[in-house]
Formats: C-alpha cells, sequence, structure tokens
C-alpha cells in the first residue's frame, strides 16, 4: 500500500508565548497522534524552505526541529523525515535519528549533495522551478511533465555519482512549486509514467492552492480534495503521499487497496 507521510510544523505557535519548550512540546503531541492515525512517516519542518516563507537562519531551525526529532525518535519507531535544504541541519537530523532527508531544492544547495551521500539514508528530491520567493510569479514550460522527469532524473544521477545508492532515492514532482494550475494538472496526469520508472515517487497535494483553485474553498476546507487527490495520486503509482490528514487519508487508502485489489484487513 501507497505510505502516508503526515506534516509536522514546527513553526512557533502565533497564539501561545510558551516560548521553545511549549512549541516542541505540542509537535511531538501531534507528530504521536499521526503515528497513532497510522502514518509511516513524520516529516519534520523549520519552514525554511517553504514558498513565501522568511528564510530561517541555521541555528534557529536546529533548535526548532532537532528537540522534536529526538523525542519522536525516543517514543515511537516510525522513520522521522527532515523536511531541510541546510547541510547542518541533515547532518545534526540524522545524527538525531532522522531516517530520510525531504529537500525542496533536491539537494542543490552549496554541500548539500555531499553530506547527504556521507549520511546514508533515503532523500527525497523535489523539482521547483525557480526560487520560492518568486516561483509563482510565470512559471513556463513547453512540456512540463517531460521537464519535471528529466530534471529528476539528472538528481537522482547526480546522488548517484555522489555515492547515495539507487535504492535510496525518491523523486516528488513538486506540486506548486514554480507552477500553473494547468502545470499541475497536467504534471499530475503524467504520474503514472513517473511511477513507472526506476524510482519511487511521492506526491505532495494536501490543503494546496491547486485544490483551492479547483473546489473555490479555503486551505482550511480542503481535506475532502485533499484525499481525492492523494487517492488518485496512490490510483498512479505513488509510493508515498505527503499529507496534513493522516486518519483520513489512511481510511481513504485501506479503501482503495481493498476495492483494488479485494484483499482488506479485517478488523
Ligand atoms: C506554504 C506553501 C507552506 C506550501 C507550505 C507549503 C512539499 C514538500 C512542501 C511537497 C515535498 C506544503 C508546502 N511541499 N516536500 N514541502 N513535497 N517533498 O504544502 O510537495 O506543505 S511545503
Amino acid at each position: 500500500m501507497t505510505r502516508v507521510m503526515g506534516i509536522l510544523n514546527t513553526t512557533p505557535d502565533s497564539f501561545s508565548d510558551g516560548g521553545l519548550w511549549a512549541d516542541t512540546d505540542r509537535a511531538v503531541k501531534r507528530a504521536l497522534e499521526m503515528v497513532a492515525q497510522g502514518a509511516d512517516i513524520i516529516d519534520v519542518g523549520g519552514e525554511s524552505t517553504r514558498p513565501g516563507a522568511t528564510a530561517v537562519g541555521v541555528q534557529q531551525e536546529l533548535d526548532r526541529v532537532l528537540p522534536v526529532v529526538e523525542a519522536i525518535v525516543a517514543e515511537t519507531a516510525v522513520t522521522v523525515s527532515v523536511d531541510t535544504s541546510k547541510p547542518e541541519v541533515m547532518a545534526a537530523a540524522v545524527a538525531a535519528g532522522a531516517g530520510l532527508i525531504n529537500d525542496v531544492f533536491a539537494l542543490r544547495q552549496a554541500g548539500a549533495l555531499a553530506t547527504a551521500a556521507s549520511l546514508d539514508v533515503p532523500v527525497c528530491l523535489m523539482h521547483m522551478q525557480g526560487q520560492p520567493r518568486d516561483m509563482q510569479v510565470d512559471p513556463f514550460y513547453a512540456d512540463v511533465a517531460s521537464e519535471v522527469e528529466a530534471f529528476l532524473l539528472q538528481r537522482a544521477q547526480a546522488c548517484e555519482a555522489a555515492g547515495i545508492s539507487r535504492a535510496h532515492i525518491l523523486l516528488d514532482p513538486g506540486f506548486g512549486f514554480g507552477k500553473s494550475l494547468q502545470h499541475n494538472i497536467d504534471l499530475f496526469r503524467a504520474l503514472p509514467r513517473l511511477c513507472d520508472g526506476d524510482y519511487p515517487v511521492l506526491v505532495g497535494m494536501s490543503r494546496k492552492s491547486m485544490l483551492g483553485a479547483l473546489t473555490g474553498r479555503p486551505v482550511e476546507d480542503r481535506l475532502a480534495a485533499s484525499v481525492a487527490a492523494a487517492v488518485l495520486a496512490a490510483r498512479h503509482g505513488a509510493a508515498v503521499v505527503r499529507v496534513h490528514d493522516v486518519a483520513e487519508t489512511v481510511d481513504a487508502l485501506k479503501v482503495l487497496q481493498a476495492l483494488e485489489t479485494g484483499v482488506h484487513c479485517s478488523r
């Protein structure tokens, strides 16, 4: 079955001022809740790489991410993913027990590729056109599916040349990262081909603006749209879906699995 990666935000809660400890405690509780709901991977991010986010310094990202990674690893057997582009954060998070590096820059930042290769954990390579600050200004492709695939295969080659084993590479088309609504749709429809290649594919569409554009709903009302997208991505061959709503996605994937294969888990 397609595995579920739960998204964990470690940015400070703007409504409370309990400081780093309170933010860490809240994030760890949310991670444990997603594990109980069936998440296979918890993606811990310090927001430095989010589109439109203000850049976060290395120390600040370490302060947010490391205590959370340490606590999740101490309390569960779940795979912890670190969502970062900074080599210092990759190294420290893996030393703290993280088992996957999720980099929206696909290890293109200085030092990232060599550091990731030295850490011997799987890596997720995501496609993005441009930089988070300006990527949605005027995205252009002659053929989005072919260009994204070519980029991802080129980054996978660079990883293998740096010593990362083929079995440790995941590819991600990067929905919403330098793509118009039509680009995202065209890319999604090409998923069966991408997923049929040599690498497992991760798909992240949860609550994204393309789902807002398709449904007319604000971000807090995109649950049904997100679950529908996750199910169809799984149907197209995605190995992992990255989601906010773990319980609902796990239910939907169980139904897909049972109705498609005839095999159901009796409980
Ligand atoms: C604002 C806009 C905040 C967009 C957060 C986001 C992906 C990712 C993100 C993805 C992988 C979000 C995005 N998206 N990593 N990180 N794939 N591998 O919606 O699609 O979570 S940040």
